[in-house]
């Protein structure tokens, strides 16, 4: 039974009282009228600022941009005395901010939430908090930091030091390190920026290193009153193009590639990035850093020289320069005067990776050959259990039973990096798979609360009050993350935090969304615009069983589709028949870059300059003709080229290993119907008539087309077997069957989907001049009968999911196989129109071709089969 009535203490439950709990409960609370309460374990605010005091922890993103937004009084008031302010500034800022919107009445310090357990019942969360206390709240929401679960090595013996053990991630006084032996485990941000201010104090400083890392100088300085000025001037103007670039700071010299300069050109944006700080160097030099190796080993040596450059020491500087993972697949740390404490009489580096730590004993640190590194203090900047670990550490339990643990086993599963099917009303604030860390957190912050304010806004108004994404969507936005990942070279790297491998036993997956804040946020803003893709809603989880998601749209589609909204794109009867052949040409920008063929070659057909065919040929060795692909394109009859599919021929030739004869021909309104028809038939005969010369097998060739190229692919494959030609298969991708179709799907996906109804309908009124054209059983395949169809090869029909197409492409399968033909149609979820060219932009893209490809090159084999036997 139901009881989604039964009344909660508060409405929103908020873990956490940094950056996160601080907004958020200004935000659900002040602004949405909803009762909020919030827990931490520190006895104050600040999260992050809180509990890392250790000497010299600072910000790496500039205050002006690090900072809430949220507020435009807020951030006119506050003054920042550094440019990159210490932590100290950050903590006095935060408590302002608490002051200042009366956060603290709301929260409960100094208590650590052990348990939050949705009950199915009740419909809402019991939070259990290490004092004993149970809080029902409707909502969730997580606040718990990305960086707060500290990892704290299990060296041997580490209880048994007789001096003093410091976390840098739980350092929470002032401690004198003068006159003191202190030794360092730990050479990542946290470590960097504590050398270079204990080497300052300490009697001696040994570091224990194991992977040097990057560090490149952050450029702090006293923050100059005219820059503030001129900043706050323009505040509003900054944090929009902050939150439109992919680390969320406005920078805005980034280049294409490393490898498309000279190395002098190179050197100088090294040069100058390296003397503007911050992470320029890592993100405004070159696009292709984190792409390329070879790009990436370009910024690897210049940083290398630099720090040959500081440090004295040619044997310390050997050992502080990396090499063995490319830059900025570690998390890069940026500094002052590090590398200049390795100059000091008092501080020595120790590889810690040749000689490891064995033990840690009483008077120090002894190490696998046996040295004893005697010590007063010993310092862990060992890192943190990123991302997931906080989340874990508050032993999550969804729906019937189902703990966060289990559903993580194999690393996170999220929609968004902000939900969990499986855990209603549940939401992470900067969770994982989302910018995380890679996007300036406070405004990453701001977004995520935000889009949780508008989610509960939208359950308010639908009258519900249980919210979850459904498991599709989130297998799909795991997909994205994972895929993203891929085409990076994060995963090369050894033992970085972001893909989880700094912790022994902790799944190897990319932890943060690499497609940058643009694009996350032009995915969450079509998750909304959308009707709330993905997300189901019901009256109680137990509802949610049976609820009815919104539409799920793969992301990167969701990504192609705002971005089309963004640039208000009137549709194409708007646009004109120009400008509707450009944009279909700028596909061209969605793919990847072409495949290597072994000769490409071009012919005519006809007289008219657009019946023109090209002509692919692989790289496969024999002399055997290859099976041949004739490929028609799509654009509406009246758009689209032999190059905007140049790409995915070049594709389909190479998965493929045919001969692809790719055709174009006479476009309307220039040419009517039938004038795409017959070309494409005579198209099909040239081919057949020049398949041996063209080094194809003669006897097997397939016919392709896609969108209204598969109604012309399809049309001519008609009119070559009633011609008596054999032909081997026949692919048509996501075809339009009939000008005048009647599908749900037509009415289901008219607005919003790449290809609207009304682009359909304009399409037709370009190609058709009468109601007989629109009726003819060439262009209407719906009117074909069973004995025009008999002879047909098999045939696949790949549709996508959210296609106006398609219906109709999956009701012609069906009407092939009530005509004796071997079809089948295969529909690809989450994908919309034109997938099939976009190899770049959309992932699912390459599952498309190879289905067609796996297709293709069996029927070609079988075809062949009974000539061998
Ligand atoms: P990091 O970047 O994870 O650095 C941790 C460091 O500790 C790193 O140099 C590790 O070496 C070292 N480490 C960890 N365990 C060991 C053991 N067992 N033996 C020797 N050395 C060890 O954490 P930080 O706190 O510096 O920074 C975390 C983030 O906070 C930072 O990226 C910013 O976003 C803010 P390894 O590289 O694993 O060989």
């Amino acid at each position: 039974m139901s009881t989604s009535t039964a009344t909660p203490d508060v409405d929103v439950v908020v873990i956490g009282a940094g950056f996160t709990g601080i907004y958020a409960i200004h935000r659900f609370r002040d602004r949405m009228g909803l009762t909020v309460h919030g827990f931490d374990a520190a006895a104050d605010v600040g999260g992050t600022w809180y509990w890392n005091r250790y000497p010299g922890a600072r910000v790496d993103i500039e205050s002006v941009h690090y900072s809430y937004s949220f507020d435009e009084q807020l951030q006119q008031e506050w003054h920042w005395t550094e440019r990159f302010p210490a932590q100290p500034e950050i903590l006095r800022y935060l408590s302002h901010v608490a002051d200042r919107f009366d956060i603290r009445k709301d929260v409960t310090f100094g208590v650590r939430v052990t348990s939050a357990t949705w009950d199915d019942d009740a419909s809402f969360w019991r939070v259990t908090t290490d004092d004993g206390a149970v809080t029902t709240g409707r909502y969730l929401v997580s606040g718990a930091g990305t960086l707060s679960v500290p990892k704290v090595p299990d060296f041997p013996g580490v209880e048994t030091f007789a001096g003093r053990t410091l976390l840098t991630g739980n350092w929470l006084e002032d401690v004198d390190l003068t006159g003191q032996r202190v030794g360092i485990i730990g050479t990542g941000s946290s470590g960097i920026q504590a050398i270079s201010e204990i080497a300052k104090q300490a009697a001696s400083l040994t570091v224990l290193q194991r992977t040097p890392n990057y560090a490149t100088p952050i450029g702090n300085h006293s923050t100059d009153p005219e820059q503030e000025a001129a900043e706050k001037a323009a505040y509003s103007d900054i944090r929009a193009k902050s939150r439109n670039h992919f680390l969320g700071v406005p920078y805005d010299e980034v280049q294409p590639s490393a490898l498309a300069v000279s190395p002098e050109q190179r050197r100088a944006v090294f040069d100058d990035r390296w003397n503007k700080g911050g992470f320029r160097l890592f993100i405004d030099s070159f696009a292709d850093l984190l792409l390329d190796k070879a790009a990436n080993d370009t910024a690897a040596e210049y940083i290398r020289e630099r720090i040959r450059e500081r440090v004295q020491d040619p044997a310390t500087a050997e050992l502080l320069c990396p090499t063995g993972y490319p830059y900025g697949t570690k998390r890069p740390p940026l500094e002052t005067d590090y590398y200049e404490a390795y100059n000091r009489d008092t501080v020595t580096l120790v590889d810690v990776a040749a000689n490891r730590i064995d033990a840690v004993m009483p008077q120090g640190v002894r190490l696998a050959d046996g040295t004893v590194h005697e010590l007063d203090v010993l310092v862990l900047a060992t890192g943190f259990d990123a991302c997931t670990g906080p989340l874990l550490a508050m032993n999550v339990t969804g729906r019937d039973g189902l703990r966060l643990a289990d559903s993580w086993a194999d690393g996170p599963q999220t929609y968004l990096g902000l939900t969990v099917h499986g855990f209603p009303n549940f939401f992470m604030v900067t969770g994982p798979q989302s910018p995380s860390v890679l996007y300036n957190m406070p405004l990453a912050i701001e977004d995520h609360v935000d889009l949780i304010g508008d989610v509960l806004a939208h359950l308010a108004e639908s009258g519900h009050t249980v919210v979850e994404p459904s498991a599709t969507a989130q297998d799909q936005w795991v997909a994205e993350t994972n895929a993203l990942s891929e085409m990076t070279l994060l995963p090369t790297s050894a033992s970085s935090w972001y893909m989880g491998a700094n912790i022994p036993g902790k799944p190897r997956r990319v932890l943060v969304y690499l497609g940058g804040a643009p694009r996350y946020r032009a995915i969450c803003e079509d998750v909304k615009a959308g009707g709330w893709r993905g997300f189901a809603v019901a009256d109680s989880s137990r509802g949610l069983e049976t609820a009815t998601p919104g539409q799920e749209l793969d992301p990167c589609f969701m990504f192609v589709a705002e971005t089309l909204r963004q640039q208000q794109f009137p549709g194409f009867r708007a646009a004109g028949v120009e400008t509707a052949r450009a944009v279909v040409d700028s596909f061209v920008g969605m793919q990847a870059p072409p495949q290597r063929v072994a000769a490409v070659s071009e012919h005519s057909y006809g007289p008219d300059p657009e019946q023109r065919l090209r002509v692919y040929r692989p790289d496969v060795d024999g002399d055997d003709g290859l099976p041949v692909l004739f490929y028609v394109h799509g654009g509406g009859f009246m758009a689209g080229g032999l190059d905007v599919v140049d790409e995915v021929v070049r594709d389909l030739a190479v998965r493929t290993r045919s001969v692809v004869v790719s055709a174009t021909y006479r476009r309307p309104p220039e040419h009517r119907f039938p004038a795409a028809h017959d070309d494409a038939s005579a198209a099909l005969r040239w081919t057949v008539g020049h398949a041996c010369e063209i080094g194809g097998d003669g006897h097997r060739i397939s016919v392709a087309g896609d969108s209204a190229g598969g109604n012309l692919a399809a049309a001519a494959a008609v009119q070559a077997v009633r011609d008596g030609v054999h032909l081997t298969s026949l692919l048509l991708v996501y075809p339009l069957v009939s000008p005048t179709a009647q599908t749900a799907s037509r009415e289901q996906f008219a607005k919003g989907y790449v290809i609207e109804l009304d682009d359909l309908a304009w399409f037709g009124e370009q190609y058709t001049s009468s109601e007989a054209d629109v009726r003819d059983p060439r262009l209407a395949l719906d009117t074909l009968t069973a004995a025009d169809l008999a002879g047909l090869p098999p045939t696949l029909v790949i549709t996508n999911e959210c296609d106006t197409l398609r219906d109709e492409g999956e009701a012609f399968a069906q009407q092939l196989r009530a005509a004796g033909v071997d079809a089948r149609a295969q529909r690809f979820e989450g994908l919309a129109h034109g997938a099939f060219w976009m190899s770049l932009a959309v992932f699912g893209c390459s599952d498309q071709r190879q289905a067609a490809a796996d297709f293709l090159v069996a029927q070609a084999a079988r075809d062949r089969a009974p000539a061998l036997a």
